[in-house]
């Protein structure tokens, strides 16, 4: 392997333990972490209960981006309490208004070459400028933060040649969308995607970055962009052209997997309800009607999208039962939007402007409503995660969303295109480089107090696997279960990560608002419970919530035909035993409230190999396995890796 992509070099140059070769355990060192406030409290707890002093990573940033609206006291205490941790144990703090964590990052603290892990799964975004940048549950992170190496399976690389250029009314949004077409939520699993290509040059950092951030929804392990010109000229634009370093991939370098979009034929795409998934050309939907169209999150952050849907919108008068939300993505785009007159656009045009950060995009408002049809640029519409039950998400790019508030319904933004010109954009020289709600880490060991108020609670801890157990299957699934479904976001739990007892009420809601109840059955019956699924389960977003939830609850392992990269790690890290089947013909024999029958549980995680599980209901046996790596077995045998970092530190 001497000719290396930009993947390879990445992964080389952070190697810990370990080879090369897809499907191997590799260890990575971590120069960046990044944290969100909606998975940071817990990390915090973390840190506190492994006995930790200061972190030891390069960068370590505490954003608060979700938890925004502040209805009660919890989500203000949560902030509080994350700056006192911040500043306890090193961090910079983001102060909640300076955007969402994947925009900061990029525009204050991103460099090229450098790796990072982030308590959620759209850290992939910052991909986009060259860095290798993966998603993680938030126990992963912790270590990562106190300088354990991150572990993951050697992926496969995805090679996808980009060559031509985008047609005007066409961006970036459908690039991805594209991908999501072709290979759909589990795609990329066990992958990372790598960019490369002449077509390369006409995507900014910003085209980059809404790419990049979408890979997560292929469920890949990362998108990687080389750092070429474009970067440097953003890198510049941000007053950080020093920390530019060119790289590209060795000429000859191959890929383990070869793919190509000519992107002068990418065409206007839209992912319908409930699937990031689910994509048709717009063209395909045309005339459905739209009451919401949201602009912003961490898939379309960039000034340009904002910009773009200023000018679409401006001087039109927006249907009267239209609500144009605009989330701006951070403080900095903001003043640079001001600075345009953009602002000013949105406004007179009736646009809603919100304040910065994730928003509609993870229920904290926005929730549309009750049987109508809402648009957006974000990246996930998983069904009820806009907080509404039956929302009918669809999401789509900036231009699509913009021509379509124009008419109230679902708009092909290149027949529109026919009667009206194409907005040109440029990129500023300057960006409005804003650092004042940011919050420096003291370089020394601080023995402040850990402000918490009421909702803080202490990690609950587990006990070690039995070797033997008996338990009700009490939810039966089918594929691609994502977290919110197992555990929802929304501005009504969100309140409650901080405390496990009250979140775990919620969980599975969005699939049955039963199973709290059965599970506190079976957890007195039996001792616990079970839950069975089909494929990619747990996919989606990077939240410990839909691993420790469960736990909490009793729940003892999970059987699925296959898993979502995060979504495993944190079962394991929560000690959940992730059983898959060896015949998935057998998913179908499981009913909700078979009694199943486990022994030799622990060989089996030791050894991997098969065990029988008796149906004791149907008095019929199947087999499934344990296949982890040798570091989750020790974590798994352990009871989790909160106990297995203790031991360790
Ligand atoms: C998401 O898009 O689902 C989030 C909000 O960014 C999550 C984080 C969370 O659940 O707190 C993620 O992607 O990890």
């Amino acid at each position: 392997m001497n000719k290396l992509n930009v993947t390879q070099k990445l992964i080389k140059d952070h190697l810990t333990e370990g080879t090369m070769e897809p499907g191997n355990e590799i260890g990575l060192k971590i120069d960046h972490v990044l944290q969100q406030d909606a998975t940071g409290t817990l990390i915090m707890l973390q840190l506190e209960a492994i006995g930790i002093k200061k972190v030891s990573a390069e960068v370590a940033v505490q954003y608060v981006d979700h938890n925004l609206m502040q209805s009660d006291y919890r989500n203000a205490d949560d902030h509080r309490f994350l700056q006192s941790a911040a500043r306890k144990f090193g961090y910079w703090y983001s102060r909640p208004g300076n955007g969402i964590s994947h925009v900061v990052h990029m525009e204050r603290f991103g460099v090229p070459g450098k790796s990072m892990l982030g308590s959620d799964s759209h850290t992939c975004s910052a991909g986009s400028m060259g860095m290798l940048a993966m998603g993680a549950g938030g126990l992963d992170v912790t270590a990562a933060a106190t300088g354990h190496p991150c572990y993951i399976k050697m992926p496969e690389v995805m090679g996808v040649k980009l060559t031509g250029k985008l047609r005007d009314w066409v961006s970036a949004k459908d690039v991805i969308l594209e991908m999501l077409r072709r290979y759909d939520v589990k795609g990329g699993v066990g992958k990372i995607i790598e960019y490369y290509g002449p077509g390369l040059e006409h995507l900014s950092a910003w085209d980059r970055h809404v790419i990049a951030n979408m890979g997560a929804e292929l469920g890949a392990t990362t998108t990687v962009f080389p750092s070429d010109e474009r970067t440097r000229e953003f890198m510049e634009q941000e007053e950080r052209g020093d920390q530019w370093v060119e790289l590209v991939a060795d000429e000859g370098a191959g890929y383990d997997i070869d793919e190509h979009i000519e992107l002068d034929k990418v065409e206007p795409l839209i992912a319908k309800p409930s699937s990031p998934g689910n994509v048709v050309p717009v063209s395909e939907v045309e005339g459905t009607p739209v009451s919401q169209v949201v602009v912003g999150s961490s898939a379309n952050p960039g000034l340009r999208d904002f910009w773009m849907v200023s000018q679409i919108v401006k001087e039109q008068s927006l249907p009267a039962d239209l609500s144009l939300d605009i989330n701006p993505s951070s403080r900095q785009k903001i003043n640079d939007l001001g600075r345009m007159g953009a602002i000013n656009d949105l406004m007179s045009s009736g646009a809603r402007f919100h304040q910065t950060g994730c928003m509609g995009c993870i229920g904290m408002g926005q929730a549309p409503s009750s049987g109508s049809n809402s648009l957006r640029t974000m990246p996930r519409n998983f069904p009820g995660r806009s907080g509404t039950e039956d929302d009918q998400v669809y999401l789509c790019s900036p231009e699509t969303a913009a021509v379509s508030a124009v008419h109230g319904m679902i708009t092909d933004p290149v027949k529109y295109g026919e009667k009206h010109s194409y907005p040109r954009y440029e990129e500023p020289k300057k960006s409005a480089v804003n650092k004042m709600m940011l919050i420096s880490p003291s370089p020394d060991v601080q023995e402040s107090e850990l402000e918490k108020g009421p909702n803080i609670k202490s990690i609950p801890d587990f006990e070690e696997i039995e070797d033997a157990f008996k338990a009700p299957a009490i939810l039966k699934l089918g594929d691609n279960i994502s977290t919110d479904e197992i555990l929802k976001a929304g501005a009504v739990v969100l309140p409650l990560r901080s405390n496990i007892e009250e979140i775990s009420k919620y969980t599975f809601h969005a699939v049955s608002k039963d199973f709290h109840e059965m599970a506190a059955h079976a957890r007195d019956s039996f001792g616990g419970h079970i839950v069975v699924a089909g494929d990619n389960y747990a996919q989606g977003s990077s939240r410990e919530h839909a691993a420790i939830a469960p736990r909490y609850l009793g729940q003892i392992a999970v059987i699925a035909k296959s898993y979502a990269r995060i979504g495993f790690q944190n079962l394991v890290n929560y000690g959940i035993i992730p059983f898959l089947f060896i015949d998935n013909k057998d998913h179908d024999g499981i009913e909700e409230r078979n009694i199943l029958e486990f022994a030799g549980v622990r060989k089996a995680i030791e050894t991997g190999d098969p065990i029988t599980v008796n149906n004791t209901s149907r008095n019929k046996s199947i087999k499934v396995k344990c296949e982890v790596t040798e570091r989750q077995k020790m974590v798994l045998l352990e009871g989790g890796l909160i106990r297995y970092l203790k031991k360790r530190s």
